[in-house]
């Protein structure tokens, strides 16, 4: 079957606040989620997505990185789905990044995250698999965990003075020319 657009839950959903359940078996409805994740975050220009988001409670997320104005640098890679990660081991470094969230419309905001972190889940074709992320995607992959926490980015930024809407966002990327 083809995937589907799900709809994208918004901050103030009690969903978005709940730690979400550990996936007990791959079956036919997990992989039509998957589906439909990846699906959702390519229409929706989503760099990464997780279930809570589109309103199932289970431990799965998306990464799926490209490059983007922020992040001129971010690999291009094939959406990826991760059941049941968990982050075994965070680098000593941390880098302060620019954030938005598809749950939080129209907010951009600086976040601290680790600059590595080793994460071990299991693949849609059921292997377990453990992989070091770096740099954009491992901020991405720490964004998408938060969200199985129950957590969203606007909890973690650095000083909720410098949230942005996207207008401002893109404004201070392109500053107007002097004149
Ligand atoms: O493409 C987005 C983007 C925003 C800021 C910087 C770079 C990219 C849209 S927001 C996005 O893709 C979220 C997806 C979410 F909410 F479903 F998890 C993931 C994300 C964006 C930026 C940094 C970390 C995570
Ligand atoms: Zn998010």
């Amino acid at each position: 079957m083809t995937a589907q657009l799900r709809t994208v839950r918004q901050l103030g959903d009690p969903i978005l606040r709940r730690v979400a359940q550990p996936v007990d078996g791959i079956d036919d409805r997990l992989l039509t989620l998957i589906d439909d994740l990846i699906w959702t975050a390519e229409k929706t220009n989503g760099v990464g997505i997780a279930a809570p988001q589109v309103g199932v409670s289970q431990r799965v997320v998306i990464v799926a990185s490209r490059p983007n104005l922020r992040y001129p640098h971010a690999p291009l890679m094939e959406p990826t789905a991760l059941i049941n990660p968990e982050i075994v081991a965070r680098g000593d470094r941390r880098s302060e990044g620019w954030e938005g969230c598809l749950s939080v419309p129209d907010q951009r905001g600086p976040v601290w995250r680790h600059d590595e972190v080793e994460v071990c889940y299991l693949t849609p074709a059921g292997e377990i698999r453990q992989a070091v992320f770096t740099g954009f995607v491992a901020r991405v992959l720490q964004h998408e965990y938060d969200h199985l926490e129950g957590v969203v980015f606007v909890d973690r930024v650095t000083d909720p003075q410098r949230l942005l809407s996207e207008a401002d966002y893109f404004a201070q990327l392109t500053p107007a020319p002097a004149k």
